[in-house]
């Protein structure tokens, strides 16, 4: 014990002598010697202590006075708005005059995507579909968000961004085919339900492990930068997904290299069960970004045309200087977090009900345009019976279709299949031959 104790001086002794060499004048070093080490012959003399730091990437002034940074030095960042929860605009000059075709273009996505919601997550529930996952109340992120983008921008998504691609123009009988998987399945039936991916409309496919998007998106970003168009990447994430270390690789990358990339981040105040108070002791999400060097902002999330004033601002920044921008969303997940989980074992009644009847993004827009004389309740009862019945016909259309066949399986993934999956297709085909009439799950393609 007491020899192995006794090592790291000699260690240390023998580091010196080999850093600085034999002293000119025994038993004095030179006044810096041990803090400049090797260099120090060919360091200029530093006469004064009050010169500035010199270290690489250090831009502050000395201090003498020993105090550790408060954690709280970057709290509170505010939540920027545009209207009240009755849908008022707060402040005039931030209003985006949003015309009234465009403004009722917002509210039927939004509302379109609700109804969606409710027929699959029941679809779910009766045992139609494997999984659903709703966007209750995040529905506003979602809008605001897409619509500040040109339609060519690429969208990276988590799983919980069905109205930016509804939004854009994908259509019902494809989102319900995704959650069947059926022959008109774009995947052909590969994914679970609301894995959504559309080439055409610059939607990369969602794949469920937490943040693998964010290093990929940057990545298409500083692609995109080479490719010198005025296009940009948006990744959207929930602040749950924050916490995976990709979060941390894809913020370091896009600021270092210098991107044109939105990182959007839902804060919807849960990661399935585990609230945020339990997530991070920091201001949240938008707290992060001055420690990476990122723009950022933090938006009220159930304020639509708030959402659209920060992305839009971001995109046109993101474009003319070539960096990231991050926008936290503040918002509240009001359903389940999907169809697996029950969330009234960790949250109450009233705790739902308030985000539910009181700050809902979509009545919030919709107190707006009542207020402009752009909507009533007429109107709200006509859309809701038509948007119903569009989504009921595409629900039952996906019911009808075939399952994709089993040839579809690998059959567009491999240029040439390797051995081992020839064979698992080789024991499908063999088992669906001998069993497939039992299959519950209807016919299959030929
Ligand atoms: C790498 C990884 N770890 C864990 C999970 C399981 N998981 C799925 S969703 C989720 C919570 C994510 O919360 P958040 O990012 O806040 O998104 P939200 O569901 O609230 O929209 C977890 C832990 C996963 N899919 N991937
Ligand atoms: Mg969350």
């Amino acid at each position: 014990m007491a020899a192995s104790a006794r090592l790291p001086c000699a260690g240390l002794r023998s580091l010196r002598r080999l850093l600085l060499g034999r002293p000119s004048h025994p038993g004095r070093l030179p006044a810096r010697g041990l803090r400049a080490g090797v260099c120090l012959q060919q360091q200029e003399e530093f006469t004064s202590l009050e010169e500035k730091p010199q270290f690489p990437g250090a831009s502050a002034e000395f201090v003498d006075k020993l105090e550790f940074i408060q954690p709280n030095v970057i709290s509170g960042i505010p939540i920027y708005r545009v209207m009240d929860r009755q849908g008022q605009i707060t402040n005039p000059s931030e209003d985006p005059q949003l015309p009234q075709e465009q403004v009722l273009k917002f509210y039927k996505s939004m509302t379109l995507l609700n109804t969606m919601d409710r027929i699959l997550y029941e679809s779910q529930r009766q045992g139609r579909i494997s999984f659903y996952m709703t966007n209750y109340g995040e529905e506003g992120t979602h809008v605001g968000s897409a619509a500040a983008l040109s339609d060519t921008d690429l969208v990276f998504g988590q799983y919980r961004e069905a109205g930016v691609l509804m939004h854009r123009g994908y259509p019902l009988d494809l989102f319900m085919a995704q959650c069947y998987g059926n022959a008109s399945d774009t995947g052909k039936g590969r994914q679970m339900p609301v894995h959504y991916g559309c080439k055409d409309l610059h939607f990369v496919t969602i794949s469920s492990p937490l943040a693998t998007q964010i290093p990929q998106a940057v990545g298409s970003a500083y692609a995109i930068k080479r490719e010198n168009t005025d296009r940009i990447v948006i990744c959207y994430f929930g602040e749950g997904a924050a916490s995976e270390g990709d979060a941390h690789a894809g913020f370091n990358f896009a600021a270092t290299l210098e991107c044109p990339i939105i990182f959007f981040c839902r804060n919807n105040g849960y990661a399935i069960s585990t609230p945020t108070s339990e997530q991070y002791r920091g201001d949240g999400i938008a707290a992060r970004g001055p420690g990476y060097g990122i723009q950022s902002i933090r938006v009220d999330g159930n304020d639509v045309f708030a959402v659209y004033n920060a992305t839009r601002e971001a995109r046109r920044r993101a474009v003319a200087e070539n960096q990231p921008f991050l926008i936290e969303a503040m918002t509240y997940r009001i359903g389940h977090h999907s169809t697996s989980d029950d969330s009234s074992a960790y949250r109450s009644v009233d705790e739902v009900n308030y985000w539910d009847k009181q700050d809902h993004p979509i009545s919030r827009l919709r107190h707006y345009m009542v207020g402009r004389g752009w909507w009533d309740e007429d109107q709200e009862k006509t859309w809701r019976k038509k948007s119903r019945k569009r989504v009921m016909e595409a629900f039952e259309e996906a019911e009808r279709k075939l399952k994709p066949s089993p040839q579809f399986l690998f059959s567009d993934v491999y240029c040439e299949m390797p051995w081992h999956i020839q064979k698992q297709q080789e024991s499908l085909e063999r088992h669906l031959k001998q069993y497939g009439e039992h299959y519950p799950l209807g016919q299959y393609e030929k």
